[in-house]
């Protein structure tokens, strides 16, 4: 049996948890309480870094949500969620990359203030958006007018940008001057796997209620 242990709300862990659900994998789930659960004994036997996801797979375990992505793909191939062609396997890899490396990073004000830790002043904001605007028109001219990333079929590139762009109408990201990206993340969210792994707005206000509750304690 598949275990990932993850917390629904993490950018991290959801690209992993649509994985398993495109393969049409058998798994089950565990939460972690990210207010310290990862800290404990048997956690940390997981993951010495205290992190999620984990998959665990019979003996093994995975850490590295990318690591894990290519562990699922390579022993459950079907469908192939990697292309085939070495130029559409390179810009999968640098859809995945530019997301984790450039993309988030720029996000950080904008999901910082959608999850209530602290107020950015306007000018952070906009420096943000701009950032943000750099590295959506470079991905915009690497999709084009393809279907998908890598050609015709889902691939990583889907899973790793996809659950981040689901999170832009939340974090006040407008796709609209980017047309060929809007019709590519819209595909995506009518997706079945996207729609089951969506946080509905009661975790979310859950989540910020923990966490402004976890912030007031510590002053
Ligand atoms: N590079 C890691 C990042 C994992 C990560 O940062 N996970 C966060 C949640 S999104 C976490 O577990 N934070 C809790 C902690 O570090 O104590 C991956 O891609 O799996």
């Amino acid at each position: 049996m598949l275990t990932l242990y993850h917390t629904p709300l993490s950018i991290n862990s959801r690209r992993v948890w649509v994985a398993l659900l495109e393969k049409g994998l058998d798994f089950e789930t565990v939460e972690v309480d990210l207010g310290g659960d990862q800290f404990k004994p048997e956690f940390l036997t997981l993951n010495p870094f205290h992190h999620i996801p984990v998959l665990v797979d019979g003996e093994l375990t995975v850490i590295e949500s990318f690591a894990i992505l290519d562990y699922i793909d390579a022993q459950y191939p079907q469908p192939p969620l990697l292309p085939e062609q070495a130029a559409d396997l390179a810009t999968v890899r640098m859809v995945q990359m530019v997301t984790v490396n450039e993309l988030l990073p720029a996000l950080a004000p904008l999901t910082k203030k959608m999850m209530g830790f602290g107020e950015p002043d306007a000018e952070a904001i906009a420096q943000a958006l701009d950032r943000v605007g750099g590295v959506l028109a470079f991905l915009e001219q690497k999709l084009g007018e393809r279907p998908y990333f890598g050609g015709d079929r889902l691939t990583l590139a889907e899973l790793v940008l996809g659950t981040v762009t689901a999170w832009f109408p939340g974090i006040g990201v407008d796709l609209g001057p980017y047309p060929q990206l809007q019709r590519w993340a819209q595909a995506l969210l009518e997706r079945d796997a996207w729609q089951r792994t969506q946080p509905t707005p009661e975790a979310i206000a859950a989540f910020k209620a923990r966490m402004a509750q976890r912030m007031a304690q510590r002053q």
